[in-house]
């Protein structure tokens, strides 16, 4: 995969360097039927505006209509969310609960020092939520936990000497 991307790369800067050295030759000569040329390029560029106005102003107006965006399937299910509280320092997560039921989660992240990154890590270790921790903000994750299992926390913003020793972990449903 990376070799085939450093080819195709390869091929695409050939051609922009082969682009160049044509227009730096050809740079020299007088074109005398300069008008008709600037002509057809106005043209174009007038249709091209048009173009792309009617392709992505629809598409613009469709996407509005969804905000805000339901980024969980919290909204969907019924009941309120547990909610834990969250605080991250150097270099420790403070979570006010370690355990969770089944259902939708409601995270509320925040920073006494310096900013950090809560990122939230199913028990196969895949990246499930994550959002910025900041100080004097408190950001707000809403999860529906489905799967059983011990997820994992790890700081994703580089915040010092021992940032990649801000780990903690949470226990969802009854393990
Ligand atoms: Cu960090």
């Amino acid at each position: 995969m990376q070799e085939t991307a450093w080819q195709v790369s390869l091929v695409l800067m050939l051609l922009i360097a082969f682009g160049v050295v044509y227009v730096a030759i050809n740079s020299g000569k007088r074109e005398e039927d300069y008008g008709p040329l600037v002509k057809r390029a106005y043209g174009f560029r007038t249709k091209l505006f048009w173009a792309v106005a009617l392709v992505f102003f629809p598409a613009m107006i469709y996407n509005l209509t969804d905000l805000p965006y339901d980024t969980s399937r919290a909204a969907s299910s019924t009941g309120t969310p547990q909610v834990i509280n969250v605080t991250g320092h150097m270099w420790y997560w403070e979570m006010d609960r370690d355990q969770v039921d089944l259902g939708p989660v409601e995270i509320r992240v925040t920073s006494g020092d310096v900013n950090h990154g809560y990122g939230i890590y199913d028990p196969s270790l895949r990246l499930i939520a994550q959002t910025q921790a900041m100080p004097g903000y408190t950001n707000v994750i809403r999860h529906t936990f489905d799967k059983a299992g011990t997820y994992r926390v790890l700081c994703m913003e580089y915040c010092g000497i021992a940032h990649h020793n801000m780990m903690t972990e949470f226990k969802v449903g009854n393990i």
